[in-house]
């Protein structure tokens, strides 16, 4: 090959490769920002270089060999059998290299399950199709709420353009400070899901009876986003996780404004006051029945939809009956009012009983006068009657 030519070609190559890293840096892990992610990072990093070393060596010298060795220039077979040397140096080298993996890796999966002296304990429920946190202990102790998915139905169904976060936004974030050691322990109330921050290098399983756990610790402040990882089923893209790191003194303030008071209920006052405006005090005072319906719809679109479809019509699959022309739904009030609060036993209807007066009265209304329905407005106070 001439100078030239081997240069051009040179250069093409570095072009090819430039392109390529840029390129691969939209496909790489999320920027880590935990030192276990950091960690979990170098090792793949560190891994890849000794795998591309080994691929290149044994295909380079199978390739020189298949070259070198051709028929075509009448090459003779050389025979031998049971060449001590050559046996025990394939054997000795890779479990030496297999050792030099297996090391740092063990330490990094012993130091992930060491979930020992933790600053705040967080209890992470999976359901169909949502997150449940639970402050367990630690500042924050006791606040407790739902987190959905936030993306508008209009977004999935390709009426209006897609958002920046599309499918990575929750209504009420899990909100967390920074520098801290944050315990999760996950379950589920249905099937397995699986919780995961790539950023925090953070990811368990979350399976119904069984407690597991792990940890993390947000090196910066940051929204850092997720999803289940477990397939759970025909909403399983829909139940993003999303975790606040806030500074130690703006997280004792949230903390402030969302811990119940020692006296009132957990479940009453404890979704974050950016996802229920009106779920404070006064929240069982009459609404008009406008602003029940049209507060209802959003309760319902972020919580009803999977299963009873937004045509109200059910969904055979999740054995959700039709809630339009339901004689239950639109009979007396109180058993449509009970099944929202409790859940129906042995059926996917789970209680909502974490939603507030106000939230189930607007949906109750809503649905006993959509698709065709025509029942009296549900208040807030009666459904406060009905909470044991
Ligand atoms: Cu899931």
């Amino acid at each position: 090959m001439k100078g030239s030519n081997l240069v051009s070609l040179t250069a093409g190559l570095w072009a090819a490769l430039a392109a390529g890293a840029a390129h691969a840096v939209a496909w790489y892990f999320q920027s880590p920002a935990s030192r276990m992610a950091e960690t979990i990072d170098w090792l793949h990093q560190v891994i890849m270089w000794i795998i591309l070393v080994i691929f290149v060596g044994v295909f380079g010298v199978m390739f020189c060999a298949c070259f070198a060795h051709r028929k075509s220039v009448g090459h003779k077979a050389a025979q031998f059998h049971e060449n001590t040397t050559v046996e025990l140096l394939w054997t000795v080298i890779p479990a030496i290299v297999l050792v030099v993996i297996a090391w740092p890796v063990t330490k990094v999966v012993i130091a992930q399950k060491d979930t020992s002296a933790p600053d705040v304990t967080i209890k992470v429920t999976g359901y169909q199709w949502k997150w449940g946190y639970d402050y367990l202990r630690g500042e924050g102790e006791g606040i407790s709420f739902v987190s959905t998915l936030a993306t508008p139905r209009e977004q999935i169904e390709g009426t209006a353009p897609k958002g920046e976060n599309y499918l990575l936004e929750v209504d009420n974030e899990l909100v967390v400070p920074v520098g801290k050691k944050i315990r999760v322990i996950t379950t589920a109330a249905d099937v397995i899901h699986a919780w995961w921050i790539p950023a925090f290098g953070a990811k368990q399983d979350a399976i119904p009876g069984f407690l597991r756990d792990t940890w993390f610790r947000a090196e910066q402040e940051g929204t850092f986003r997720g999803q289940c990882t477990e397939l759970c089923g025909k909403e399983h893209g829909y139940m993003p996780i999303v975790v606040r790191a806030v500074k130690p003194d703006e997280y004792t303030k949230w903390v402030a404004q969302h811990q119940p008071k020692a006296a009132a209920k957990v479940a009453a006052s404890a979704a974050p006051a950016a996802a229920a405006p009106a779920a404070a005090a006064d929240d069982t005072k009459p609404l008009p029945v406008a602003e029940l319906v049209s507060r209802g719809e959003k309760v319902y679109t972020a919580n009803c939809v999977a299963c009873h479809q937004a045509t109200g019509k059910g969904l055979e699959a999740m054995k959700a009956p039709a809630l339009a022309g339901n004689k239950v739904v639109t009979g007396s009030k109180q058993e449509p009012i009970d099944t929202v609060l409790n859940g129906r036993p042995n059926t996917a209807m789970q209680p909502f009983k974490q939603l507030s007066d106000a939230e189930i009265a607007a949906v109750l209304t809503y649905v006993r006068s959509s698709w065709g329905n025509k029942a009296s407005d549900v208040q807030p106070a009666e459904v406060k009657a009905r909470r044991k």
